[in-house]
């Protein structure tokens, strides 16, 4: 049977803690205080400036925003929704807010007004810190948000509080900079995500104070060995789970340095801050590493001799990629798995212990277990559902009883995920067990896009499922049963896509691919058999085959 636990390793996780206390001010009671935690490379556009933070800053600014948001009325177990680039001003309100008890609940930055409106009511959040230049995006909901109190604008050069709003620089001068940090039990909330499903709404996933510990301790410590020396960059944003522990408790658990940019990801900008900032550990996904290769000359343009380290998450690496990277740039990609419930990675390769293709090994202080659909486990070398062990799994998903019953197992957490291990030890990922599409690090429901699809005359039947391009990286794949009449055409699929867009589907939800067929594969009661497909493409991509999916 299929069961592997990571190695064992001390963790100590105090009773009583505040997780803020401990990644930040530790650092000045170790003598940090000097020392950049910080830098911002600032958007000019944006009109966000660049910046460098020591610790010192980060505690004093911290403890001003702790204090800033309880005189505002906020306090233990409070919700604070964050639709927040990412600058020092998110670690601020982030880290200020668990220092006094409340709860940032950080979103990601692109959504619809409907979205806000969604998770401000669902989390009931009693304050927003939401940057300048997106207010426009909540401007029309806020009085069908019933519980929301203030609006506290992160201002920029261009873009100020207005009216009744709050500006988050006004109250942080006001405020005092002594705070001493709330110690709750290491139990207690400190910060949700949201986490999105083939079906349903959003999930509000709880985490505790000891999460970002137990997942610093283990991943960053045992797996990445993060230490002071380190620059740590993320191209995923702070509002994605990756991207918040790559950009803060990844690297302030070490007394690292975290490199921030509030701006849209750009391949040649990514490489300019590498050269720039000396970042010895990049953190992306799979189409950011191909459209980081797709810079011509990157090798020579730029210096990149500073990375000693380059991580993959949110998807499969190919194989492919791992090796085009290594041999133009010298070093190592090391692909893992994470899931926002599980706070970050918990299968990962290692440095010199690297198998392109596979996830890798259990990382420390996580067991791994693989079943059937009936629960039992299956035999090595078989594909199965993949389960997880490990003390950063979230506690529940917010109000959502039925869902949290499903995957969280006790102990064991469900991650919905197919894996097979092989004789040596290495896990790989087959895939989904459900309809969830990936594509470059973002989730698309198959259900979202068919039901737009189906309102075009010309199609009578769709099921769109989990592709895969040229260099094994996933995309949306739509199979198309035309209506009669209708013939099949680059024309049609450019119509498609068109229609698509004004539906108001966002660009990465668009299928890139399209293919006609005259029927699909579906149930005797009539449901559409998306996995076959799925499946199909599989085995197209990666010329490999598994009886039992
Ligand atoms: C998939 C992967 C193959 C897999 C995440 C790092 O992606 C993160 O969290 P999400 O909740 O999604 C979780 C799901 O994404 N996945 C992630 N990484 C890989 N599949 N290879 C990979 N390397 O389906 C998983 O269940 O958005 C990633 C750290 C923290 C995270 N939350």
């Amino acid at each position: 049977m299929v069961y592997e636990k990571g190695e064992d390793v001390e963790i100590i996780i105090p009773e009583r803690m505040n997780i803020a206390e401990i990644l930040i001010d530790e650092n000045v009671r170790a003598g940090r205080g000097e020392k950049i935690a910080v830098r911002c490379c600032g958007d000019r556009d944006l009109g966000i400036p660049g910046s460098e933070i020591t610790y010192w800053d980060f505690m004093v600014n911290t403890n001003r925003a702790g204090n800033a948001l309880r005189k505002t009325g906020i306090d233990v177990d409070d919700r604070i929704l964050m639709i927040a680039l990412d600058t020092p001003e998110f670690l601020y309100a982030f880290f200020g807010a668990i220092k006094i008890g409340a709860i940032p609940v950080p979103v990601n930055t692109m959504l619809s007004p409907e979205e806000y409106l969604y998770y401000l009511n669902d989390s009931r959040a009693k304050a927003v810190v939401i940057h300048g230049n997106l207010t426009e995006k909540i401007r029309e909901i806020l009085d069908r948000a019933k519980f929301l109190r203030h609006v506290i604008v992160i201002e920029t050069e261009k873009h100020h509080a207005e009216n009744s709003w709050i500006s988050f620089q006004g109250i942080m001068d006001d405020a005092s900079e002594d705070l001493s940090p709330l110690k709750l039990s290491k139990d207690a909330m400190a910060f949700w995500l949201y986490s999105s499903g083939t079906t349903g709404l959003p999930k509000g996933v709880v985490h505790l104070q000891h999460d970002m510990l137990y997942s610093a301790d283990t991943y960053y410590r045992h797996v990445l060995n993060v230490r002071e020396s380190d620059v740590c960059y993320s191209v995923s944003k702070l509002f994605f789970a990756y991207g918040l522990g790559n950009s803060t408790y990844g690297a302030f658990r070490f007394g690292a340095e975290s490199v921030l940019d509030p701006g849209i990801p750009d391949p040649e900008k990514a490489f300019r801050i590498i050269e720039d900032y000396r970042v010895s550990i990049l953190f992306t996904v799979p189409a950011f590493y191909n459209r980081m290769l797709g810079v011509e000359d990157a090798e020579t343009r730029f210096n990149t001799s500073s990375l000693r380290l380059c991580v993959n998450a949110g998807e499969a690496l190919p194989a492919v990629t791992y090796h085009r990277w290594r041999e133009r740039f010298g070093v190592d990609i090391l692909d893992g798995i994470g899931a926002t419930e599980l706070t970050h990675i918990f299968i990962s390769n290692r440095p010199g212990k690297i198998k392109p293709g596979t996830s890798g090994i259990p990382v420390p202080g996580y067991e791994l277990k693989l079943v059937d659909e009936e629960g039992r486990e299956v035999p090595v070398g078989r594909p199965g559902k993949l389960l997880v062990k490990g003390d950063s799994i979230a506690a529940f998903y917010w109000e959502k009883h039925e869902k949290t019953k499903k995957a969280f197992l006790g102990e064991w957490f469900d991650t919905g995920d197919m894996y097979v291990r092989d004789e040596e030890g290495f896990w790989t990922h087959v895939g989904r067990a459900d309809d969830l599409i990936r594509t470059r690090g973002l989730w698309v429901s198959p259900v979202e896009v068919e039901s737009a699809l189906l309102k075009h005359p010309a199609v009578e039947l769709c099921a769109v499922v989990q592709g895969y391009d040229e260099n094994r990286v996933g995309i949306v794949k739509a199979f198309i049963v035309l209506s009669r009449d209708v013939s099949p055409s680059k024309e049609l699929e450019n119509e498609l896509r068109s229609f698509l867009r004004e539906a108001g589907l966002k660009g990465y939800k668009i299928p890139e691919s399209f293919e006609f067929v005259s029927e699909l594969p579906m149930t005797a009661t009539g449901k559409i058999q998306r996995y076959k497909l799925r499946l199909i493409e599989r085995e197209k991509a990666f010329n490999s085959h598994y009886e039992k999916l």
